[in-house]
């Protein structure tokens, strides 16, 4: 499965070894190379080349790597092509995304039973995980902190709005269900998890480990006073051989180019709007209207059309602003590099 490939310098021809990256800090990342851990930076040519910070390395990529017999750090040359990315739009008003995540199999997307179980967040971290071209799996945590009638009603309604395969509900102070989980990972795949601060997602990776790797927010500490206790991503081998990608918790999630995620989390909207009566219809008092009409028949809940008619309108504003900085961007590279040409 693993090819080397080489790489020519100076007329001489170096064998390059495929490494994983497990964890990156400052652009200094941590590879595993046939089940050992190396340090190693980015080539200067890799770095100079990048036109943008998605095309450097982040963890779960596969990349080629230069090891000079003597040095014990090495050098990242190339990043292999990525089969899945989990992209995240950067909060505020520079327009621009952040890579999380590359070669994800499944995102397990947490959410805590007992507290503010919000399914529009949960709808835009779909949008996000199908975009990537990632399967998502929704998994309700803290099961033991509230009556099972939460649960069950909690679990059906979230069944019926996201149309996700799989949601399930554990709690890891109970022991219930996390054997479920670990069922669905198989070996060889890697399982990014996902959720905000304080949902569990470390505890759980501790309990799919078999050990305390991570570590895990004191109990009675407010979360959402913006303390993430796991402060940066990173990939863990599972006893099976799988990987697992713990992360620290998003407290923005914004949008980024829909290619399917977005149409994929809104069938049933999507579905109504051909039935409107005009092809601009705006989906408010507009004459003929078919989404309105299914609202008052109570067939859709008036809340997942606001949600879609936001999500829609950011969509294209995005698409628009990041037109506009790609252009932008390239003209001042070629602006330099004419300049350096000229000299
Ligand atoms: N009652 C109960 N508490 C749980 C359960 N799972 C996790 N917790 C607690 O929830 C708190 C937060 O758990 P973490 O695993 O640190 O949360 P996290 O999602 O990793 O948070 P960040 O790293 O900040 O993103 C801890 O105090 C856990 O002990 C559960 O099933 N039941
Ligand atoms: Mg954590
Ligand atoms: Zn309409």
């Amino acid at each position: 499965m693993k090819e080397n490939s080489l790489l020519k310098m100076r007329g001489h021809f170096y064998a390059l070894n495929c490494g994983r990256v497990i964890n990156e800090e400052r652009e200094r990342y941590t590879l595993e190379i046939d089940g050992e851990e190396t340090i190693a930076v980015l080539s200067g040519k890799l770095r100079h080349n990048a036109l943008t910070r998605s095309e450097l390395p982040t963890v779960g990529d596969y990349v080629d790597v230069l090891m000079l017999p003597g040095d014990s750090i090495g050098k990242i040359e190339r990043v292999k092509e990525r089969k899945s990315k989990l992209v995240r739009k950067l909060a505020g008003e520079y327009a621009g995304e952040q890579l999380l995540g590359a070669n994800v199999d499944i995102v397990f997307l947490l959410n805590s039973l007992n507290r503010d179980l919000n399914l529009r967040r949960i709808e835009r971290y779909l949008v996000m995980i199908r975009d990537g071209g990632i399967k998502p799996i929704l998994i309700l945590t803290k099961n033991d902190l509230v009556t099972e009638d939460v649960t069950n009603q909690f679990l059906k309604q979230i069944q019926t709005i996201t149309k996700v395969d799989q949601v399930l509900s554990i709690s890891i102070e109970k022991g219930e269900s996390i054997d479920e989980v670990r069922n669905l990972i198989q070996p060889g795949q890697t399982i990014a998890l996902l959720g905000s601060s304080g949902v569990g997602k470390s505890t759980l990776t501790n309990a799919l480990l078999g050990c305390d790797h991570q570590v895990v927010q004191e109990i009675g500490a407010h979360a959402d006073r913006g303390k993430h206790t796991t402060t940066s991503r990173t990939l863990l081998k599972l006893p099976n051989g799988a990987f697992l990608m713990d992360t620290p918790g998003i407290r923005e999630i914004q949008l980024w180019e829909g290619e399917g995620g977005f149409e994929n989390s809104f069938l049933d909207v999507l579905e109504l709007e051909k039935r409107c009566k005009f092809s601009n219809c705006r989906h408010q008092n507009d004459q003929g209207c078919a989404i309105q009409s299914a609202i008052e028949r109570g067939e859709l809940e008036a809340a997942r059309l606001k949600s879609f008619l936001k999500i829609e309108k950011e969509q294209s504003f995005m698409e628009k602003k990041s037109q506009a900085k790609t252009s932008k961007h390239l003209k001042e590279i070629w602006k330099k590099r004419s300049r350096e040409y000229r000299r």
